[in-house]
């Protein structure tokens, strides 16, 4: 009996959505196995509208029937799906035998498919009606440019006459919302609807609330707050204007069936009753001050008297703007517990959570006195031992409350996100025990993917603080900071780093969502934005950072074998390379760079930004062409692969000498010219010499900024220097990732020098300790360090290119990661004269694994020799590597343990 199990069911994505409006949805799944060589041979789909049905042929919706494996996503073909409803889908698996193996079941639901089924209207404060801010209070900043004003409080009471079977309501916001039902809050979003380009789209979320409403008097109730929509935005956020509009407003439709089949609708309209709560203002970037005092107990519950309150106004009815939730919400990921608690004798505390993370502080009053005013500010580092607030810039990241005066009160930011490590409470009644304050961690809710780990504790770290870049900067859209006034989607910081996020996460549907904004901010030129959602920042076009565009794409389809999002981008990608052919004839890429970013905070370098420019314009050419071939635009993926190999000419013409030099001679200028495969084949080993020189002469250390750092590894491995690599990477003297951690790190720095022994802190007008860029390491760790890859032309790791790179200070390092076709792993252990390699391959998938081995002959899986080993075939053996293909399974191989550990190996990186 084989064991082929799918497991993992996702459509369009995600697991179990509520409320997608794709037309025809992806259904997909992974497998796994526990018998060597097994693979999927046939695969059926069935969808029905109960799950009892899948089994009855007569009433399923739709049955694919029995087809032969194909890309990890299968669209449905059924009948058109109608709004509102959930369907059922059952998986069935053939195994390598032919035989009928497992089989799973999962279901999805859609959304609102169609404008006309939204019968609500957008509503919000009477604009007559506003209530006014209060007064600024005794330490209330007095210097921005508009107030921050109360959150409105939205309610409506209905009766229902009987029980309901089914519920649901479809909910958003230009602004953020929290919403309840009979007192309940419903879900665990936070920061919901999330952040699009709201110009062009709002998402809107669906809840199942079935179980909290009753027969009889029912109502559903909603907090607003400002956030992306109305709030501070960006940065110089005391001179902007506002980005979206000028006040919250909100939208809701509750469909309540009952079991005789009848259905009651409430919408939003001129019906709901606004008023005030607690919370006197909150913002993404200032912070939220609640005043206890002003509590409105019951205002969401039935039997409240609203007749005090004011009628919502009706502000518009157009919905042409909403779309279903495509990406997972933002959740509370994890919680902190303080590590010290510092009183400063002055009514202050430091406290610590020993970690640089994003979200908000969970903080318990004891005692306070009615009126008596609580105050949190933020920091992520400390200086002489107070709050460094002055990398924040205008961010006052500063949380307040109120007492009611109660014996135990507990408050925590609703609408309020920062960056932060330490917080300062003042106005505490003390005492102040760690248990009373929390960590509580935010971040777009994308499932964990993969781990990495090895035996040298500074590497251990480095992973942790790539991990912990991306927890705090993935929230809603990739952004390039969480603490100060920006936090911005920057394009090249997303499409550096992506390859690393995906080996940590499943980021697909994360990624897939913020394209559109990307594309959205597409100008007609066909320059793509720097940063997306675009505000703030109106430059177009930066070489770099407008390629995301092309380059995020293509990843994301080699990654996740996601064909639509190539489809959906790819009239934009061709733009793209269109605009910048247009303003170049000659190819070397000199006009129209926007804001020329370069190799962005490089050290004591300048890498040519001609260089740099034209060797993305061959990269984003040549993707554009790939992308072409797979949707199947033939004569495009010709002319764009042509246009590759002009550029190539020309970039050789303009920056390559005939000794291999690369104008500039910077190790980005190299690492370019070689990722990018821009060198004629026999200036390869030369420029490979001159780029390893580079990184001698400096003591072995880097001078990469945010776009050469992330090939700086992968490329010096590719090329056989995997030795300087490895000594880039335990590298503590300055630059070096290991510097910021041998100085405290727990995040990836937004700069090499954010914090020197010589000068302290860079200067504070651009300098976050939290930034992901300079992370995009991570990939290699992963990559080459543990061994997990695919081959050049393989997608969605259907072919995999395992190749732990034995060396540096590390006796062992294993990793594995979903893929789509299911859990790879690689890892590696050097025993007394031996090496251990262990790999497991998914069903589906199969591999070619370089193991590190001084004699080939020598190598055992298992207890027995390799050349006899199930699921194993040599391929080749020379230069202290044995190539051998691999089935599906669990290997467990030991070699003699290689002379030299540097993973020498020539192959070209894929791309
Ligand atoms: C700063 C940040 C960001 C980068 C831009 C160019 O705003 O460092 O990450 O992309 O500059």
């Amino acid at each position: 009996m084989s064991s082929l199990t799918p497991y993992g069911l996702t459509c369009e994505l995600l697991e179990q959505p509520l409320g997608i409006d794709e037309r025809r949805p992806r259904l997909s799944w992974k497998l796994s196995s526990s018998r060597r060589g097994d693979a999927p041979t046939a695969y059926r789909l069935r969808v029905a509208a109960r799950p009892e049905d899948l089994d009855d042929p007569a009433r399923l919706l739709w049955d694919s029937g029995v087809r032969q494996p194909e890309l990890p996503h299968v669209r449905y073909d059924g009948p058109p799906l109608q709004s509102g409803t959930r369907y059922h889908w059952r998986v069935s698996v053939w195994d390598a035998d032919g035989s009928q193996a497992g089989e799973a079941t999962s279901w999805f639901e859609t959304g609102l498919l169609h404008t006309d089924d939204w019968l609500a209207a957008w509503i919000g404060l009477d604009p007559a009606c506003e209530p006014v801010a209060d007064p600024p209070r005794d330490d209330d900043r007095t210097d921005r440019t508009r107030p921050l004003r109360p959150c409105p409080h939205l309610r409506r009471a209905f009766r229902l006459d009987g029980r309901p079977v089914r519920a649901r309501v479809y909910v958003s916001a230009r602004g953020l919302y929290e919403l309840s039902v009979n007192g309940h809050r419903v879900g665990d979003d936070e920061l919901a609807p999330g952040w699009t380009d709201y110009r062009e789209r709002v998402q809107y979320q669906v809840h199942d609330v079935t179980g909290l409403l009753r027969e009889g008097e029912n109502v559903i109730g909603a907090v607003l707050a400002d956030g992306w929509w109305s709030g501070y935005v960006g940065f110089d956020v005391r001179h902007q204007a506002l980005h979206y509009g000028p006040a919250p407003q909100f939208i809701a439709q509750l469909a309540v069936d009952f079991a005789d089949g009848s259905r009651r609708l409430v919408t939003t309209d001129g019906t709901w009753r606004t008023g005030r709560g607690p919370i006197v203002y909150s913002d993404l970037l200032m912070g939220e001050l609640v005043d206890a005092r002003e509590d409105v107990p019951g205002w969401n519950a039935p039997g409240f008297d609203d007749r005090g309150w004011a009628p919502a106004a009706v502000l518009d009815g157009d919905v042409t703007s909403l779309t279903a939730t495509a990406d997972q919400p933002v959740r509370v990921v994890a919680e902190l517990p303080a590590v010290s608690v510092e009183p400063r004798g002055d009514g202050r505390h430091i406290v610590d959570l020993g970690q640089n993370m994003v979200g908000r502080v969970r903080l318990t009053v004891r005692g306070a006195e009615r009126g008596a005013r609580l105050r949190l500010r933020h920091a992520e580092m400390l200086d002489g031992g107070e709050l460094y607030l002055a990398n924040l810039r205008t961010a006052e990241a500063t949380d307040q409350y109120v007492s009611a005066g109660g014996p135990v009160e507990v408050f925590e930011p609703r609408f309020s996100v920062h960056g932060f490590r330490y917080v300062e409470v003042s106005g505490h009644p003390g005492p102040l025990l760690p248990e009373d304050v929390t960590g509580r961690v935010l971040q777009s809710a994308t499932p964990p993917a993969g781990e990495f780990h090895c035996s040298d504790e500074m590497v251990t770290r480095l992973q942790s603080n790539i991990q912990w870049g991306q927890r705090g900067n993935f929230v809603s859209v990739p952004t390039d900071c969480p603490q100060r006034d920006e936090r911005l989607g920057w394009l090249a910081d997303a499409q550096v780093f992506l390859p690393t996020a995906a080996r940590n996460a499943d980021v697909s549907a994360f990624f897939a969502r913020w394209m559109r904004d990307v594309v959205s901010g597409q100008d007609a030129e066909g320059a793509f934005p720097d940063v997306a959602p675009q505000v703030c920042v109106t430059n177009q076009g930066a070489p770099a950072w407008g390629d995301a565009g092309v380059i995020i794409p293509w990843q994301l389809y080699r990654l996740y074998g996601d064909v639509r999002v190539l489809e959906r981008s790819y009239e934009a990608m061709a733009a793209w390379v269109e605009h910048i052919r247009r303003h170049n004839p000659d190819l070397v890429w000199r006009a129209r760079v926007g804001k020329h970013y370069g190799d962005w905070l490089q050290v004591g370098v300048e890498t040519p930004r001609d260089l740099l420019a034209t060797a993305y314009f061959a990269r984003s050419a040549q993707l554009t062409g790939l992308a072409a071939g797979v949707l199947g635009r033939k004569d495009d993926a010709t002319a764009y692969e042509e246009l590759h190999r002009s550029i190539r000419e020309a970039f050789v013409a303009a920056f390559v000498e005939p000794d291999g030099r690369v104008a500039g001679g910077t190790q980005t200028a190299y690492l370019l010219a070689l990722a990018f495969d821009l060198l004629p084949e026999q200036l390869v080993p030369a420029a490979v010499e001159h780029l390893a020189a580079d990184v001698e002469a400096r003591g072995r250390h880097l001078t990469t900024g945010f776009v050469g750092v992330s090939l700086l590894c992968p490329v010096l491995t590719e090329h056989g220097r995997a030795d300087l690599a490895y000594a880039l990477l335990h590298q503590d003297g300055f630059p070096s990732w290991c510097y910021s951690i041998r100085h405290g790190a727990t995040t990836i720095w937004e700069r090499w020098d954010g914090w020197t022994e010589e000068r302290g802190f860079q200067s504070a007008a651009m300098n976050s300790f939290n930034h992901y860029a300079l992370g995009s390491v991570g990939d290699w760790l992963y990559g080459r360090v543990a061994g997990i890859d695919q081959e050049p032309g393989s997608v969605a790791y259907r072919r995999l290119l395992l190749r732990p790179a034995v060396g540096g200070r590390l006796s062992w390092a294993r990793a594995y990661q979903e893929t789509p076709y299911g859990r790879v792993a690689s890892g590696w252990r050097l025993g007394e004269g031996d090496v251990r390699v262990d790999v497991s391959v998914p069903p589906g998938a199969t591999a070619v694994l370089h193991l590190p081995a001084a004699d080939g002959a020598a190598v055992r899986e298992g207890d027995g020799p390799v050349t006899a080993a199930d699921g194993v075939r040599v391929i080749g053996d020379g230069q202290g590597v044995l190539a051998v293909e691999l089935a599906s399974g669990d290997y467990r191989f030991t070699a003699p343990a290689p002379q030299e550990t540097a993973g020498a190996d020539s192959r070209r990186r894929p791309v």
